[in-house]
């Protein structure tokens, strides 16, 4: 062990050849545990180590440890894995451990921590710690910090953790690939004193995306822009859990984004602060009010808030990523009235169907038969009918009777008389209307510059 240590000290990420892990011996790599659900794992506490106040992972879990004379040991296992992304559709990724993402890592500021990582994928990895302070030779960039992890290799990287946050791991080796294909996860590194920036309840997610055509299971690896699956830890709505809360608590929810766009993250109800970057925490004194924090590319936000009793909707503000697989290249149907032409296309298609042509909003209500494994653009139902949400929407569902550590779904919220919108039944008077504006053929005839097709 001394021997391995200095040796670890002077090397930096160390490559453990076959050789090496046979003559150590297998027991001296910890356990890999293994999940393959997208089952949300309730957070229990920290068996030994420090103590702290562990994370929720939205439809994920944080990998145990073992604590070798005095050093927290983490075991990573990079290989396939298959994830359902939501009821109805499951998806062959690349991740840690049996899950997209991989699991959370969780230690406390002044741990000093040792991960192996062990490659069970097709082609060579690394893994960099996305924000963490610790020496360069430590950081996971392929060629720059270490050479690759070959296949069925394993490295080990060592470090002490300086400062409290919340970052990720990504592998830095065939990024646009492996990234595309999900590997990444959440690392969080809680406080010394369990008491600083003390929450009842913590959530994390990662906003990720993929490009899966309807019928298949595997991602397209080469999309920039144009990813019809917009996810949080690799499920689309209606998979993502709700965020469960106690009516009174405080609540952080931190989010970080490896896709390739920025994603305004807006939650209704109560307004929140960002507490957390990266970078770190941010001095109260800088706080400020919001409803939406956007999360650019590589970044990560903690905001934090009071919970009130409620079903508050939270999702991505970009509307395209509050949907599932949709096209993108169907003409706008609203006004036009294509009833006389549907049926002459009835007479040779007998399952065509007219719609779009008041707007979308009844696709979310049809059955309309899809190929296999993908899901509905617009989906999801609650207790008043069709949510015609998918992608990254989620509910923060805050009840008064929620127990400390239940993160079980409450169901629909009873919402007390007198507080629920409802349709107005009484007598109307004709509601006096604007003439509709109508285009003319001056208007129509004008030549607008084009070179959007394809958009
Ligand atoms: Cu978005």
């Amino acid at each position: 062990m001394t021997h391995r240590r200095t040796f670890i000290k002077t090397a930096g990420a160390t490559f453990l050849g076959a050789a090496a892990v046979s003559r150590v011996g297998a027991a001296s790599l910890p356990e890999a545990v293994v999940r393959s659900s997208a089952a949300m794992q309730p957070p229990p506490p920290p068996p030994n180590g420090r103590p702290f106040n562990p994370l929720v992972t939205l439809n994920g879990w944080s990998l145990p440890w073992r604590m070798k004379d005095g050093v927290k040991e983490f075991h990573l296992v990079a290989e396939p894995v298959v994830r359902e992304i939501a009821p109805g559709m499951k998806a062959n990724l690349w991740g840690y451990n049996g899950t997209s993402p991989g699991p959370t890592l969780e230690a406390v500021e002044g741990d000093r921590i040792r991960i192996f990582v062990t490659n069970k994928l097709p082609e060579v990895t690394s893994v960099h710690w996305h924000g963490v302070l610790l020496p360069s030779g430590m950081d996971g960039v392929t060629g720059l910090t270490q050479p690759p992890i070959g296949v069925g290799r394993t490295f080990v990287y060592e470090f002490v953790l300086q400062r409290p946050g919340t970052h990720m791991y990504h592998p830095h080796a065939d990024e646009t690939v492996q990234m595309a294909m999900g590997m990444m996860g959440l690392f969080v590194i809680h406080p010394k004193d369990p008491r600083q920036f003390k929450v009842d309840r913590d959530f994390g997610f990662i906003l990720n995306a993929y490009d899966i055509e309807p019928g298949s299971a595997t991602p397209r690896v080469n999309t920039m822009l144009d990813f019809n699956l917009w996810t949080w830890n690799s499920r689309a709505f209606p998979g993502i859990d709700p965020l469960v809360a106690r009516t009174g608590d405080r609540v952080r929810i931190r989010v970080g984004n490896l896709t390739m766009t920025n994603h305004p993250i807006h939650m209704h109800g109560p307004h929140f602060e960002v507490t957390g970057t990266d970078g770190g925490w941010v001095p109260k004194s800088a706080r400020w009010p919001e409803v939406t924090t956007d999360v650019a590319v590589g970044q990560m936000r903690a905001f934090e808030f009071d919970a009130t009793a409620g079903d508050w909707a939270i999702h991505c503000h970009k509307s395209h990523h509050t949907m599932n697989a949709m096209g993108h290249g169907v003409p706008t149907m609203i006004g036009v009235d294509h009833l006389d032409i549907a049926k002459k296309i009835t007479s040779l298609v007998p399952d065509y169907m007219v719609m779009g042509d008041k707007g979308m909003h009844d696709m979310a209500e049809m059955e309309m038969p899809l190929p296999d494994n993908t899901l509905p653009m617009m989906t999801g139902s609650g207790p008043f009918g069709p949510i015609g949400m998918g992608g990254m929407f989620s509910v923060i569902k805050v009840r008064d009777d929620v127990r400390r550590g239940d993160y079980a779904d409450p169901g629909p919220y009873p919402h007390p008389a007198g507080t629920l919108a409802n349709e107005y039944t009484a007598e109307t008077p004709p509601a006096p209307r604007a003439a509709a504006p109508q285009a003319d053929a001056d208007t129509l005839q004008v030549r607008k510059p084009s070179g959007h097709r394809g958009h």
